[in-house]
């Protein structure tokens, strides 16, 4: 499945380099290069559903803990862009912040034989507990409404990418674990006061994919508001808003 996702955002990040040449013969080609700077927030999350499928929760009957959940997986991310255009084409820089709103809580994963529902981990983020995105996206627009149409006031156009960026994390995850040699669970260990269980250090760095659905709004050609949602590591909506610069517009759909 991975291997999928890649391969998407791969031909997304293509769209940079293979759009101008989708222009129509009857248009120009030397259309001038825009540049945004934007700022942007988004709020992401994974479905409930999808996690049940790998971990219990407390709609089942024999869930342990009274009164606690498996945690909602969400958070929300601001940052900012740099993007540049050419007829159909962009591609963007992104640095952000995002944060994740997790609670602490039991997380346990379902086996494929015998269920145990006592092996599970507690897990509570420190406060802040987040990271710090920096990446690159590439995305082909598909115009709904052009600016010609409206004589220059508005465009509307379908966009399409997606890319790859690198996440650095901030803060940290406390975990508990079962005890092996009690056999008590993670859950009562933390009622109890029980420290919590020494991690073995993961990659403080991960890599973040990106897949981006959305509509541009363009006001006069000089502020862009763009309403994405999609995949960035986790499910997301979101919307960017900015600045258009550089070259007038001069050759396109003239
Ligand atoms: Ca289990």
């Amino acid at each position: 499945m991975s291997a999928a996702w890649w391969a998407i955002a791969c031909v997304a990040v293509g769209a940079l380099s293979s759009g101008p040449a989708q222009a129509s013969a009857g248009e120009a080609t030397d259309a001038p290069w825009k540049f945004e700077l934007n700022a942007r927030a988004r709020y992401m999350g994974v479905p409930a559903g999808v996690m049940d499928g790998w971990f219990h929760s407390a709609k089942d009957p024999e869930w342990p803990v009274v009164g606690s959940d498996r945690p909602k997986i969400q958070g929300a991310a601001y940052g900012a862009e740099f993007l540049f255009s050419r007829d159909n084409s962009m591609g963007l820089f992104y640095v952000e912040f995002a944060q994740s709103f997790m609670k602490e809580g039991y997380w346990d994963d379902r086996e494929d034989g015998t269920a145990s529902y006592i092996d599970g981990s507690w897990l509570r983020p420190t406060p802040l507990f987040g990271a710090v995105i920096v990446g690159m996206n590439g995305a082909y627009d598909a115009e709904l409404v052009r600016l010609t149409q409206t004589d220059g006031k508005f465009g509307l156009a379908f966009e399409v990418g997606g890319g790859l960026g690198l996440a650095t994390l901030i803060g940290h995850m406390e975990e508990w674990k079962q005890d092996p040699s009690t056999g008590e669970p993670a859950y009562q260990l933390v009622a109890n006061g029980m420290p919590s269980t020494p991690k073995n250090l993961h990659s403080p760095v991960w890599p973040t994919l990106d897949v981006n659905l959305g509509f541009k709004l363009n006001f006069a050609d000089h502020a862009i508001l763009r309403l994405e949602a999609g995949i960035h590591d986790a499910f997301y909506v979101g919307a960017a808003l900015g600045g258009r610069f550089g070259s007038p517009s001069r050759s396109r759909n003239q």
